[in-house]
């Protein structure tokens, strides 16, 4: 009895689950979105972290490095709604009131996710679950008695286990998921450009994405990991600052202009020389040019800032601004979430950095400032450097041996890639994929020769204006890989 007085590892126990089944519940009101509780736990986290780690690992790591510090926000989160049930039992077992106890355990877990989301109602979704299994904790002692207390703890495990199994799945059940791409955008013209992609594709046996990239090939950079969720209905987007008067845009009134299909391609200036964050698609959306007039821009530096939902923001001139297009579709569907869902900026021929996901506000400045990746180092927000990646090395039914990949010089266009066998003593010209309509688009290349050994394979591109891509090498930090691709292969 003296046992069950104290914060017991009995206590200790129940708390946890409690904390557990908070985070669930949690999840199955708000999902991965900012209004769940680990989001801006994760985001403290994110920010306690040392900036030049946090960018190490967005750029390197990817997804691995973003598990990393998300298990460690779950393991906070939970930890800080066990300790509203601890503060509940101890109440509960002190003045032997267990409806106070549990009661005050899910006001505390419900005070402690509303400050943290700014949600109150949702913040329900947490609390329910701390005060009923704080509830089951504080069954008054003579119960327990008759309840010997493992198989109790069996119970409530299991139970708090079942809880959490069903919050996920109703989640996943009910989610509106645009993850893969919402509805489809009914219009021949993606189609049509669709199709052409998939025509002038080269033949190629190797694992090289077609010249559309699939929305589950493209990829992702993102500064959180929780993607706003942003319905069209929510959307609208302002520009502002040095400005005749301010303008804001609606979804249905942006999506009422006039409306372009465009092949664009994005490629991040933190990828390595042959990396893999390179990627095209069809966008729907509209030129920002007459917007950016209507407005009557006058800042002195003839530069903007563009910010996001997300707390991302990125500066560069209003003239490569001017080229830009707003999108909304992606592939035929509606924007998916992690690519910006409802809107995004499309900026031609620079680096991806400056294609802003979930735009809310484009500020035009007097003076230059810093943008997101700026302030940590990079220098990412002009043209992007020319490229020619090797992707793939197949050996043929014939015993012939494949090379291919892709090559990108924004604006400059491909006009050439050169192949070499012998480590760059000879070189000679690969078969390239017929060149897709639009200004900013890669090309495909491929290369077929009879091996003898080993071969030192090199590629390079040369770009629209005659420029051959530089043999120096260089690190992706902070201005983008430069450099040749090299590859030791055999028959
Ligand atoms: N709001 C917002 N926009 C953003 C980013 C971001 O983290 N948040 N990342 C940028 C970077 S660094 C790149 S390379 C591209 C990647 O776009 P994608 O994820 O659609 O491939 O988006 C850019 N736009
Ligand atoms: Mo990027």
């Amino acid at each position: 009895m003296a046992d069950s007085r104290s914060p017991s590892r009995d206590a200790v126990g129940f708390a946890t689950l409690a904390g557990s089944t908070g985070v669930a519940g949690s999840y199955a009101v708000a999902g991965y979105s900012p209004e769940f509780l680990v989001a801006p736990i994760d985001d403290l986290v994110v920010r306690a972290t040392p900036g030049p780690i946090v960018a190490w690992m967005i750029e390197n790591v990817g997804e691995q490095g973003h598990l990393l510090h998300i298990a460690l926000s779950f393991v906070i989160a939970a930890g800080l709604l066990s300790g509203t049930a601890i503060v509940g039992l101890s109440v509960a077992q002190r003045f032997d009131r267990p409806v106070i106890g549990s009661g005050l355990a899910g006001l505390l877990a419900w005070g402690l996710t509303a400050s943290l989301t700014a949600e109150p109602l949702l913040a329900a979704g947490a609390a329910v679950p701390v005060a009923a299994f704080t509830a089951v904790g504080t069954t008054p002692v003579a119960a327990r008695d008759h309840d010997p207390s493992r198989r109790r703890a069996l119970i409530s495990s299991v139970s708090a286990l079942a809880f959490i199994g069903t919050a996920i799945g109703l989640r996943r059940l009910t989610a509106d998921d645009t993850a893969g791409g919402g509805s489809e955008i009914t219009d021949d013209g993606v189609a049509t450009l669709l199709q052409e992609a998939e025509v002038k594709s080269l033949d190629i046996r190797g694992d090289v994405p077609g010249l559309v990239s699939t929305i589950e090939e493209f990829y992702n950079v993102d500064i959180t990991v929780f993607d706003p969720e942003l319905s069209p209905g929510d959307w609208s987007m302002t520009i502002t600052g040095e400005v005749g008067d301010d303008v804001t845009v609606t979804f249905d009134e942006l999506t009422d202009m006039q409306t372009e299909h465009r092949f664009v391609t994005l490629r991040c200036v933190g990828e390595d020389l042959n990396g893999k964050k390179l990627d095209t698609a069809v966008w729907t959306g509209t030129p920002i040019e007459p917007l950016l007039k209507a407005v009557d821009p006058e800042g002195e530096c003839g530069c903007a800032m563009l910010r996001a939902e997300d707390g991302y923001f990125v500066q560069f001139p209003i003239e490569a601004l001017e080229d830009g297009f707003l999108a909304w579709g992606m592939n035929g569907r509606s924007l998916p979430q992690s690519h910006g869902h409802p809107v995004r900026v499309l900026i031609p021929g620079h680096w991806g950095e400056t294609n802003v996901k979930w735009l809310t506000e484009i500020e035009l400045l007097d003076e230059e400032m810093n943008g997101y990746w700026e302030q940590r180092g990079w220098h990412g927000t002009g043209p992007v450097n020319t490229v020619a990646k090797l992707w793939s090395d197949t050996v043929l039914d014939n015993g012939a041996l494949e090379v291919a990949g892709h090559a990108y010089a924004g604006t400059r266009g491909i006009e050439r890639v050169e192949v070499s066998t012998d480590g760059g003593g000879t070189w000679q010209d690969a078969e390239l994929s017929e060149p897709l309509p639009g200004i900013d688009v890669w090309r495909q290349w491929r290369y077929e020769f009879q091996p003898d050994g080993s071969h030192e394979v090199v590629v390079r591109a040369i770009d629209g204006e005659g420029n051959r891509q530089p043999e120096e090498r260089s690190d992706a930090f902070p201005s983008g890989a430069t450099g040749w691709v090299t590859k030791t292969v055999s028959g």
